[in-house]
């Protein structure tokens, strides 16, 4: 009998590339078809052929308090029956522009937009705009989004579907963007010294998540902010992923570096599509209309996107939802180590706070190349074995998974026992 999830598939498929609205969705990185879903509550899915998963995805990200969770639900309900959407300022832009202010002080102004990749994009604009210069500089495996100058040596689907360097994007773009190994300071130092006042920014994931979960090396992030200072190039940091879920104020907080611009999406959207970025306003303050910098959006800032973030994240700081999500990645890691240690074969397990990976490699991995050395075979067949378990993980090697205030410690513990048995028959 086929599932309804393959009749879906089989059917999308004719009208949609690849089947899907974004390529990871496409469960290429570890074969098979991807499933359904049919709704969504707390820590749970259900499939369109009524299969119940543990979601360690979230949606990638923006499901911190789980899914629909109620406040955002009220939030938007309450909000959609006064407009949808206006183009025209509305109070809410204005509060969740103050939250973010609030929570991330290196942020003097931000600027709301639809996706990451329209704040990663913007960023970028903005940093040439403001330096008069050209060239950036990215790390290899970092994802920011597909914006044509970021997908250069990029992480997440472009790494999981092996075209880092997507075609379509002109060599003259490219050829803009430096990639170098992630936490290598002194190729850093190096690139600076052979492309004098040249380089308009370095953007940077300050935790990598999208080439599996690594972290960088002991002062390569203060390293990076005085190399930016000493040639006047700006310090982008990427938290699309790790902005108020690794801590209230991000990495920048954990690490105590302030960079000059910040990206930021996912969670603070509550589900619905929301980036922005943000930073001193000396330098947002060149966007127009007060700059000649353009950036604009007809669904930026828009009242249902408003109101999700802001009870998302109000709610998120209500319940101390950091405490609530380390003390469960806190419980996953130890029986997630527990099971590793049983197994027969290599898995380097990474965590911080509600954010993990499990590379099925030999450690240390500290960049692309060491998550490369990632046994896909292997993942592939955890994955699945997983899945036909009910939990769903992310449908690549080159991903990170996330827990949510919403998983219990019972959801965790079953987790474990079935990661030990997968791992038990590998
Ligand atoms: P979006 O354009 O997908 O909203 O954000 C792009 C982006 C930018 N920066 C970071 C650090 C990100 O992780 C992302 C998007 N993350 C991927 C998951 N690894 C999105 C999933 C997908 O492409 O479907």
């Amino acid at each position: 009998m086929v599932s309804r999830s393959s009749s879906l598939f089989a059917q999308s498929q004719k009208r949609i590339p690849g089947g899907v609205n974004s390529p990871v969705r496409a469960f290429r990185n570890v074969g098979g078809e991807p499933f359904f879903v049919q709704r969504a509550a707390g820590p749970k899915i259900w499939d369109v052929d009524g299969r119940e998963y543990i979601d360690y995805v979230g949606s990638w990200g923006p499901a911190i308090l789980g899914h629909a969770p109620s406040v955002v639900v009220d939030a938007v309900r309450s909000v959609a029956e006064r407009g949808l959407s206006f183009g025209i300022p509305n109070p809410l832009e204005v509060e969740l522009a103050e939250l973010i202010c609030r929570w991330m002080p290196s942020i003097e102004k931000v600027r709301m937009v639809n996706s990451g990749t329209e704040a990663a994009m913007s960023c970028l604009r903005l940093a040439r705009g403001f330096t008069g210069r050209d060239k950036i500089i990215k790390f290899e495996g970092c994802y920011h989004g597909h914006a044509d100058s970021l997908l250069v040596q990029a992480g997440s689907g472009a790494l999981s579907h092996g075209q880092p360097d997507s075609a379509g994007v002109p060599k003259a773009f490219a050829g803009l963007t430096i990639a170098l190994p992630f936490n290598d300071i002194e190729l850093v130092r190096k690139t600076f010294a052979e492309n004098n006042n040249q380089i308009a920014a370095i953007i940077l994931e300050p935790i990598p998540a999208n080439a599996g979960l690594y972290f960088p090396k002991e002062n390569f992030l203060p390293a990076l902010r005085d190399e930016c200072v000493e040639h006047g190039a700006l310090l982008i940091f990427d938290e699309v992923m790790t902005g108020f879920r690794v801590a209230r104020g991000g990495a920048q907080e954990i690490f105590g570096v302030k960079p000059d611009l910040t990206v930021l999406g996912k969670v603070i959207g509550g589900g619905l599509p929301v980036g922005a970025f943000g930073g001193r306003a000396e330098i947002m303050d060149r966007l127009s209309p007060d700059g000649p910098v353009y950036q604009a959006g007809t669904l930026s800032g828009n009242p249902l996107a408003m109101a999700a973030g802001l009870a998302q994240l109000q709610e998120l700081e209500r319940i101390d939802g950091w405490k609530r999500l380390e003390d469960l990645g806190a419980q996953f890691e130890q029986l997630a180590r527990a099971a590793i240690a049983n197994a027969k074969i290599e898995i380097t397990f990474h965590r911080i706070g509600s954010m993990f990976c499990a590379f099925f490699a030999s450690g240390p991995i500290v960049d692309l190349a060491g998550a490369k050395r990632s046994d896909l075979k292997r993942f592939a067949e955890f994955f699945h074995a997983s899945l036909d378990r009910g939990i769903y993980f992310a449908p690549s090697q080159f991903e990170t998974g996330f827990i949510s205030t919403a998983h219990t410690p019972e959801d965790i513990s079953r987790t474990g026992d079935i990661m030990a048995d997968v791992l038990r028959s590998l």
